[in-house]
């Protein structure tokens, strides 16, 4: 396939949609305004969690971790194992104080690591439509490991999303929508309410994974690599058993993860029944996010 015409500025319209550019200054923001925006749209940019040396120092650790290749395009690749058994320097990032500190500041304090994730894709992959990581009632290929009704998803991309690059894109406010067009297993595309982010390479993007998000196709010559870390709060536990770490794998971890390290299935929400708090001294402010 030929992409040397393809002109960035140029890309209006994919085959997933039109292109309307998220205008924010992600940088110029206090942690408590990307709070903000991330209980409204479902969706907030931390700039520059990693630098470009830490990076490629990842990026050189995974280099032989093995991957697998999507049925639908060879340019698209996932990691065959959990990349953060492979690759100290990754493990290292979910215990990011910075990260840590912003997904509690969203979660609370006690907070289980559920997902890593690595994917590179190129040239002509197709993007996703409009989806959901939400299955409240499970589905065949995801098992219970969707089913969690609190996670956020971060991704931390290795290039820039220019518009070619195969760039995000998520409908704002998706994720406080109780409507039957929000029903998790329906997927989208042309919404007229998508919009598109380009991140740098290094910020970490944090969504809702109620939210309905994708991408654009990958139209441009340079392939992409995304790193891919949830967490949710400790009670907010799948709904039926999903495959538990490895303990020796656990073992093996850097000492800034494991706080983050419990088991999979941990969490016991269903025994708070009966307790009533008395929340006057301010501690339970997390029932009422504040809204920008
Ligand atoms: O490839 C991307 O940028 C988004 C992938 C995605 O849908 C996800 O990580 O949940
Ligand atoms: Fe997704």
């Amino acid at each position: 396939m030929s992409t040397a015409a393809i002109s960035v500025e140029k890309i209006e319209k994919t085959t997933r949609g039109t292109v309307r550019l998220d205008g924010t200054d992600w940088t110029a923001m206090s942690d408590e305004t990307r709070l903000a925006k991330l209980h409204k749209d479902g969706f907030a940019i931390l700039p520059s969690l990693l630098s470009g040396q830490e990076l490629d120092d990842i990026l050189g650790e995974l280099a032989d971790l093995p991957m697998n290749t999507a049925p639908y395009s060879e340019e698209q690749k996932f990691a065959a194992e959990p990349p953060q058994w492979h690759s100290q320097k990754f493990a290292e990032v979910i215990g990011s104080k910075r990260l840590t500190d912003f997904v509690k500041s969203a979660l609370g304090d006690d907070i289980v690591f559920m997902l890593g994730m690595y994917v590179r894709s190129g040239p002509g992959v197709p993007g996703l439509a409009l989806h959901s990581d939400y299955q409240p009632y499970g589905s065949e290929p995801k098992g219970w490991n969707e089913s969690s009704p609190s996670t956020l998803r971060v991704l931390i991309y290795t290039e820039d999303l220019t518009l070619d690059q195969a760039p995000f894109t998520i409908v704002p406010g998706s994720h406080l929508s109780l409507h039957e067009h929000s029903n998790p297993y329906i997927r989208y595309d042309n919404h007229p309410d998508m919009v598109t982010l380009s991140p740098k390479k290094g910020d970490a993007l944090i969504f809702n994974v109620k939210a309905f998000h994708g991408t654009h196709p990958h139209l441009g010559p340079k392939g992409r690599g995304m790193f891919e870390y949830a967490y949710r709060p400790a009670w907010a536990k799948c709904v039926g058993e999903v495959e538990e770490w490895n303990a020796a794998d656990v073992a093996a971890a850097p000492e800034i993860a494991k706080p983050y390290l419990k088991p999979r299935n941990s969490g016991d929400p269903v025994s708070a029944l009966g307790t009533s708090l008395d929340a006057q001294e301010s501690q339970f402010r997390g029932i009422a996010p504040v809204l920008p």
